[in-house]
């Protein structure tokens, strides 16, 4: 790569806005894996979807790299640029474009943060439901390329549940509008599917159209302390049966502890080795009602030893940062990450094979496990012990995930169930999806990209 192919680029499309100080390289380049070092070629922030098509034929035309980038709060280094690639940066494409009162669907460009998407659908007296903690700078087009879940997937579904349409431009440079907000639309293969979750490695999505719905019911939070394991799971099942959960997340000692570290507050007097917070429409009393016989009769069976029910707005925010406050209170270690799932029924199972194994491997570090336990998603962080050798924990992280693989394949999970595959992951993507399945995906990759310019070297 050199200047001159940069400089063709300012030559077609003037009004470009590029960026090339090393400030930028830096900032653009990375996500929060914070593992490799950026050294993109420059950053284009494009304004148009024309302007992005234009990128897309000269990347081709001179084999450059594209990494397309949105909030770059990703974790598995799905938007990393570490080689010379172009970083195509949609932050200066965030506006909504469009609403439909009757389709009840909200037209935006990828770089709207997700928290702007909620603020736009409610001003519309609509919900956009997808949520999780990075709302306030993860960007809607990343949402789409890792068909993001989060903290209310147990009632709405990941992203791809809520994306109408949807306008990319393709690694060959071509412009699709994918079924353009249709319900109903048999007309063969969803191409608009084969997007969402592709980490950039197809194209670019240029615009979507999101589904919205009514807003929820008055919800109602509760944490609970819950003495050991296998309780989890009997408390999400008392918890399910009888209430209309919107969330169901747990977390251990260890997580509450980095987390209060991070100012958070620890509502009970003690500690419990587990914790879940769980969220439910409360509208009615006959419903707050249950949730406490819900707590009763756990606290009977020894599921649970205590309860907080928050009593206002302020204190359901609190007990939501214990959980959502823990990825950033960890951020500091640079903790190597898992993000993986099994079916709801393989949970309790799978609970105990994985304890068992990240006992034996990793006798003396700090493991924090927390996560979407309601959908079978856990998250286990491994915190890097002070003075050890980054490179060295790395390399001992990666050895037992071999090893988590195997566990995984045992009860039928994966070893990434929301963050994507990127650099992170991939000596592992065979784990969970046969070698056929790998060599039909890349066929498709290639369909879309023949010159295999976007995003190369992540998730194959
Ligand atoms: C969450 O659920 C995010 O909080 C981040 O998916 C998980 O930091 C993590 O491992
Ligand atoms: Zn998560």
């Amino acid at each position: 790569m050199n200047t001159s192919t940069l400089d063709a680029l300012r030559q077609a499309l003037p009004g470009l806005k590029l960026l090339s100080e090393p400030a930028d390289l830096e900032h653009y380049g990375r996500d929060w894996t914070r593992r490799w070092t950026p050294a993109p070629l420059a950053i284009a922030l494009p304004a148009t979807a024309e302007e992005i098509q234009a990128v897309v034929r000269w990347a081709n035309l001179h084999g450059v790299a594209i990494v397309p980038s949105g909030g770059r709060t990703g974790l598995s280094g799905g938007a990393v640029a570490a080689n010379g690639e172009l970083v195509v940066s949609l932050e200066r494409m965030n506006r909504v474009v469009g609403f439909d009162a009757v389709d009840r669907t909200l037209t935006v460009q990828p770089g709207i943060a997700l928290e702007a998407v909620h603020n736009a659908a409610r001003e519309r007296g609509l919900i956009y439901p997808v949520d999780f903690g990075a709302r306030g700078s993860c960007q809607i087009g990343g949402n789409i390329a890792t068909n993001a879940g989060g903290i209310r997937v147990i009632r709405y579904g990941n992203t791809r549940n809520w994306i109408a349409g949807l306008d990319v431009i393709t690694g060959s440079g071509e412009r699709l509008s994918l079924n353009r907000g249709l319900i109903k639309n048999a007309t063969g293969y969803d191409l608009r599917h084969l997007f969402i979750g592709s980490e950039g490695t197809l194209g670019i999505v240029v615009e979507a159209t999101l589904a919205l719905t009514d807003a929820p019911p008055p919800s109602q939070v509760l944490l609970f302390a819950v003495p050991h394991m296998d309780a989890l799971m009997q408390v999400f099942g008392a918890c399910r049966s009888r209430l209309t959960l919107s969330a169901f997340e747990f977390f251990t000692d260890r997580a509450l502890h980095h987390v209060v570290a991070h100012g958070a507050q620890n509502p009970f007097a003690g500690i419990s080795p587990y914790y879940v917070v769980t969220e439910f429409d409360a509208e009615q009393e006959a419903q707050q009602t249950e949730a406490l016989a819900v707590f009763e009769y756990c606290l009977e069976r020894g599921w649970v030893t205590d309860g907080v029910i928050a009593q206002s707005e302020a204190q359901a925010k609190s007990l939501w940062r214990l959980r959502e406050g823990i990825t950033e209170s960890l951020a500091p270690h640079k903790p190597y990450k898992n993000d993986i799932s099994v079916r709801i029924a393989a949970v309790p199972g799978f609970l105990h094979d994985m304890q068992a194994l990240l006992s034996r491997e990793y006798p003396d570090f700090d493991v924090v496990w927390f996560g979407h336990i309601g959908d079978g998603n856990l998250h286990i962080n491994i915190v890097k012990p002070d003075g050890y050798d980054y490179a060295a924990f790395i390399a001992e992280c990666e050895r037992v995930t071999e090893r988590l693989c195997e566990v995984l394949q045992v009860h039928g999970g994966s070893i990434s169930a929301e963050h994507g595959i990127g650099l992170v992951k991939k000596p592992y993507l065979g784990s969970a999806r046969s070698a056929e399945e790998i060599a039909l995906m890349r066929g498709i990759r290639t369909v879309f990209d023949p010159n295999g310019i976007m995003n190369p070297g992540k998730l194959f």
